[in-house]
């Protein structure tokens, strides 16, 4: 008789085939085969578009990755080809068994609870799902393997404008050393959630070019902007995501705004968010309900974030900015390692 777990496990797989959204044939830079990057019915895609009540979108269990440490239900991963990822389970406390599920690249099981993927040569997505053997819960990884930094030609990939990255990284930080590649953001695989409240589309670069475009993202951003998120709506301000003025740059992009070189942005670990939800207008909601849309209300925003996130691996900027004519009051955040503040509060 077929035990439950071997039951559940079947299921499992059906599920995420069924789902899966037309992906027949599969183009370079496109999604691979098998299983579903975001299930539109999926943990955290219905919390995106206007949940009835927001939810954290964490599993019981977290994976471990890299050098990150997520239990969100969905979070967007960015390898080299070839690359080997070690995937680790932790759930503290627990005999839980776990499965994983791979669509391609090359998969061994080193325990109970370890893998090690070995990433495709071809870029492109391939989701890696990690399922509990007796609830069934899942963590899916949105695997991208991206474009290595050496294919840059000029200036250029496939058309479209980077610019040039600073020779040496700034104060020798490894945050800013060169990067090592980029994701390929096509018109199929542009609405993939990075983590349960966020899109890859919401970081693309302002500058006009069709696709397919590039950028890059870092996952401890994500994490960061999700616990954000959570503590926004714990404090009462119902939103399903952040708006992100500005997400990514290209080098190129930042120079002509005035920018400085060494950015976060650069980098993907940087973001400037508001929350545009009540009226949904492209600008900062009135957070501190005096009625008018202004740096105080981004100022609510600001004192939230520092006050309440301070998990030393996610230190880095905070900065209130106002509303000019072109945009609306903002807060910008990023992941560089060491604490900064900036910006008139009052
Ligand atoms: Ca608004
Ligand atoms: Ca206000």
């Amino acid at each position: 008789m077929m035990s439950l777990n071997r039951t559940i496990r079947i299921t499992l797989l059906a599920a995420a085939i069924t789902f899966a959204p037309a992906m027949a044939s599969r183009e370079a830079g496109g999604i691979a085969k098998g299983l579903d990057p975001a299930r539109p019915d999926g943990p955290g895609a219905g919390a995106f578009e206007r949940p009835a009540a927001y939810s954290p979108g964490k599993a019981a269990f977290s994976v471990r990755f890299q050098e990150e440490t997520s239990a969100y239900r969905v979070i967007g991963v960015y390898v080299l080809p070839g690359e080997s990822v070690g995937i680790e389970v932790l759930d503290a406390g627990s005999r839980d068994s776990y499965t994983l599920q791979n669509s391609a690249g090359l998969l061994s099981r080193e325990s109970d609870r370890r893998w090690n993927w070995v990433a495709p040569s071809e870029h492109g997505l391939y989701p890696v799902v990690v399922s509990n053997d007796s609830s069934g819960e899942t963590i899916t990884m949105n695997i991208f393997v991206m474009i290595p930094y050496s294919r840059l030609s000029g200036e250029c990939i496939e058309g479209y404008r980077i610019g040039s990255y600073p020779d040496k990284p700034y104060k020798n930080r490894s945050i800013y050393e060169t990067p090592k590649g980029f994701i390929e953001v096509t018109r199929e695989n542009k609405d993939t959630l990075v983590s349960p409240h966020f899109r890859l589309s919401q970081f693309l670069c302002k500058q006009q070019s069709d696709y397919p475009k590039y950028l890059i993202l870092k996952e401890r951003l994500l994490i960061k902007l999700e616990l954000i998120l959570e503590e926004v709506n714990r404090q009462g301000h119902e939103a399903g995501t952040f708006s992100i003025l500005s997400g990514y740059r290209t080098p190129h992009y930042n120079r002509a705004i005035g920018n400085v070189d060494y950015s976060l942005h650069l980098w993907g670990g940087a973001a400037d968010i508001f929350i545009d939800e009540d009226p949904r207008d492209g600008v900062m909601d009135d957070l501190n309900g005096d009625g008018k849309f202004n740096r105080l209300d981004a100022a609510v925003l600001y004192r939230l974030i520092d006050c309440k996130i301070c998990r030393e691996d996610l230190s880095g900027g905070l900065g209130n900015y106002g509303a000019t004519q072109s945009h609306g009051a903002f807060v910008h955040v990023d992941v560089r390692g060491t604490p900064a503040r900036w910006g008139k509060l009052e």
